[in-house]
């Protein structure tokens, strides 16, 4: 298979050595050493060598040419990253977590809050947890290329996600220690990173509320992915987690939670993060659960030489649960074939899956992945226009060339 990507792969070389020393989710091609400085800085911190990303400075996107069918997680070297501003620098001796408000059992203002150190969080139990992690606007550039509506925002393609192996407390038992009133409704969730400006409005920090419900069942206070320390990028200390929810969600270099009473607001929650324009009522609500998607681990207009089969890999994942079925066209939607489960994972982690493409002629094609999910929700094949540009959910037609 033969991917046309502007540069090199990660050596074999590079990838075996790093597997050799025992750290193979670690593992850089050597290219990425001398990329430094022409990477996402001052955005970003960590290499993006131009064969496992998109740049699009405070934004990178992960390559899905780039993805090797036998690594199931995405190591965080490898993630996407999507920054408002940039990634600060916290100061780990000094870092603190604030939990405060009306929605305590005892009640206690901003300037009493409860304060955890990071010592303090890795006291507690630890729990694992595998989940997709995915921007609300990845897949947003087909809403242009696929359906003639662009939509303002970062030009995701597919990449915008990855699988990770996240290591944190569960928010529940922090929240259960400290004792919560039963009136509780919501949590506000604000990051350390500079205040967020935008077309000359100060929006102030990060911050999005969440319901006390979703705190309680699977929310994560996270130190760590792969059995490594967050990288700076990825929320270094501490990160909220939110599985299977939309990513705002899931705050970074998280520096307080206000529980309340009261329903609470941020403008991630009222202006961005919830539908607006096309045929979406004014009063739709905050997103929240990640729809269904599907990725060929190919590149866009990929070649691939004939064989008497081709065989087609790619990996489909949905917020709400595990994956049920794929389906594969290889004549732009005419047909559809099932695609055969090769990994079907975690309850919210993605389903790795292949497909044998009998004898295809030579020249262009469409290829078409298609999943449903345990909820019953299958990718459309069409999405309903927003301005956002969020949850592009619909089957995506990746144009190849057989030569
Ligand atoms: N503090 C803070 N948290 C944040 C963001 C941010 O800019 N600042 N971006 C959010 C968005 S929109 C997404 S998609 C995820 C991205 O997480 P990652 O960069 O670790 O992949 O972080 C979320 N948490
Ligand atoms: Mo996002």
């Amino acid at each position: 298979m033969i991917s046309p990507s502007p540069g090199p792969r990660p050596s074999r070389r590079s990838l075996l050595a790093g597997a050799a020393a025992g750290a193979g989710l670690l593992a850089l091609p050597a290219e990425a050493l001398t990329q430094r400085a022409s990477a996402g800085a001052p955005y970003i911190r960590k290499p993006l060598p131009p064969s496992w990303f998109y740049d699009y400075g405070s934004n990178a996107e992960m390559r899905w040419d780039s993805v090797s069918t036998q690594q199931y997680l995405t190591p965080q070297p490898r993630l996407f990253v999507r920054n408002h501003t940039a990634t600060p620098t916290v100061d780990v001796s000094t870092y603190r977590l604030r939990i405060f408000g009306d929605g305590l059992a005892t009640p206690r203002s901003s300037d009493a809050a409860v304060t955890l150190s990071y010592g303090d969080l890795r006291s507690l139990p630890v729990t694992r947890r595998t989940t997709v992690h995915e921007c609300t606007g990845n897949g947003r550039s087909f809403f242009g290329t696929q359906q003639g509506t662009p939509a303002s925002g970062t030009q995701w393609t597919l990449g915008a996600v990855g699988a990770v192996a996240w290591q944190g407390v569960r928010l529940g038992t922090v929240l259960e220690r400290i004792g919560l009133d039963p009136r509780a409704v919501s949590i506000m969730a604000t990051g350390l990173d500079d205040p967020y400006v935008s077309g000359g409005v100060d929006y102030g920090r990060v911050r999005r509320p969440f319901p006390v419900t979703k705190a309680l069942e699977d929310a994560l206070l996270v130190w760590g992915a792969d059995g490594e320390d967050l990288l700076p990028d990825h929320g270094y200390p501490i990160r909220l987690l939110l599985p299977g929810w939309v990513g705002i969600g899931s705050i970074k270099w998280l520096g307080s939670l206000e529980v309340s009473t009261a329903e609470q607001t941020s403008p991630w929650n009222t202006k961005w993060y919830r539908m607006t324009g096309g045929g979406y009522p004014a009063d739709s609500p905050p997103l929240t659960v990640n729809p269904v998607r599907s990725a060929l681990e190919l590149g866009w207009g990929a070649t691939l030489v004939r064989r008497a089969v081709v065989p087609l890999t790619g990996r489909s994942w949905s917020g709400a649960g595990p994956i049920a079925r794929v389906d594969v066209s290889t004549d732009g939607g005419a047909t559809w074939d099932r695609a055969r489960v090769v990994r079907g994972g975690h309850r919210e982690a993605w389903t790795q899956w292949a497909y044998d493409w009998r004898l295809p002629s030579r020249g262009d094609h469409v290829v078409m992945a298609r999943a449903t999910d345990v909820a019953g929700r299958q990718q459309p094949l069409v999405s309903p226009y927003n301005d956002g540009g969020y949850f592009f959910d619909a089957v995506v037609r990746h144009p190849v060339t057989v030569a």
